[in-house]
């Protein structure tokens, strides 16, 4: 578990028991469900809050995933605000009744239960990054389909932390979420809009391509690329995170981002969240950061559900 200093994270049992919490306690608006198994064949959950949440609307739906990375908790605690406020602020707040109302919101808290176990299970951390897949583990956002291992933005080694794995999607949690991501296309069309995929640390707004350092390139126009860097910016100018290309950072091939826009089209960011810097401890700040450090991207989440919801 947990260190004893550390107890405001939720561990994946936790997890899971919020979960069940939210459904009994808004099961008109919250339906839980699985993505798939992880590698050690752990259900994945996820949760859906919408109105009329056990049926299938028309209206703009938008994914979030957490907790890719192993190491970076953080990431689940913001899944978790996201599960709460749309939840337990529906009866309360006009503006988060209106965004339930008319959107259908995908969280998925713990991406890679596996590894994040396996982060915290001994009460001292490892830094595990990787699912635990033969043997040292994938790293799953090195592992989507969408020109996996083309440009030098991964590794073969499978000692290395970016190692993309034999083939893609060898994974199970990425090909999970991935297929529930293909499942979503319906009459033809991709239903879910927008995306975040969230991440620690540097304090950073990334945005497709990852996998090259040009802005307009096969499958991003100038026009969508310019739509990126302009609501990139808004989101950035609420968190006071810096905005990027994501290639910017560093060139990498088969993330998450490249393959939901590169394969389906959809708004899709990944955030870095708090610390702006450090070493290793940069991945595990106090419990006490949670509640600033994930409301800190409240108004960033109501941008994007916005976005979901304009044309491109
Ligand atoms: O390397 C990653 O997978 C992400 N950073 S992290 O420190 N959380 O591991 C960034 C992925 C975003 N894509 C690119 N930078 N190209
Ligand atoms: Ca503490
Ligand atoms: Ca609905
Ligand atoms: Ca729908
Ligand atoms: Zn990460």
């Amino acid at each position: 578990d947990f260190p004893p200093d550390d107890q405001g994270f939720h561990n994946f049992d936790e997890v899971n028991a919020e979960l069940d919490k939210t459904v009994q306690d808004h099961g008109d608006i919250a339906v839980r469900s699985s993505v798939g198994k992880s590698h050690e064949g752990r259900d994945i959950p996820m949760l859906k809050i919408s109105d009329n949440a056990a049926q299938d609307e028309n209206e703009p739906e938008v994914l979030f995933n957490c907790n890719q990375h192993a190491r970076e908790h953080l990431t689940t605690e913001m899944c978790l605000r996201i599960v709460n406020r749309f939840t337990d602020g529906y009866a309360s707040d006009p503006a988060v009744k209106e965004m339930v109302d008319n959107r259908e919101i995908w969280v998925v808290p713990v991406t890679n239960p596996d590894g994040s176990i396996r982060d915290v299970e001994s009460g001292q951390y490892q830094s595990w990054r990787k699912n635990t897949q033969d043997p040292n583990g994938t790293d799953t956002n090195r592992n989507w389909d969408y020109k996996w291992g083309c440009c030098g933005g991964s590794s073969d080694d499978p000692n290395a932390e970016d190692y993309r794995g034999p083939s893609a999607f060898s994974t199970p949690e990425a090909s999970a979420l991935g297929k529930f991501v293909d499942s979503r296309v319906i009459g033809g069309k991709q239903q879910i809009r927008a995306h975040i995929d969230w991440h620690t640390f540097s304090e950073l707004v990334l945005w497709p391509f990852g996998h090259t350092n040009d802005q307009v390139t096969e499958g991003m126009t100038q026009q969508e690329y310019d739509r990126f860097a302009r609501v990139g910016k808004e989101m950035a100018q609420t968190n006071g995170y810096t905005p990027q290309q994501s290639s910017e950072l560093y060139v990498t091939d088969g993330d998450t981002t490249d393959w939901m826009w590169g394969k389906h089209k959809i708004f899709s960011f990944t955030f870095e969240m708090f610390p702006s810097s450090g070493g290793v401890d940069g991945f595990y700040p106090d419990d006490e950061v949670i509640e600033k450090e994930t409301a800190r991207n409240d108004a960033a989440v109501d941008i994007l559900l916005r976005e979901a919801g304009a044309g491109a």
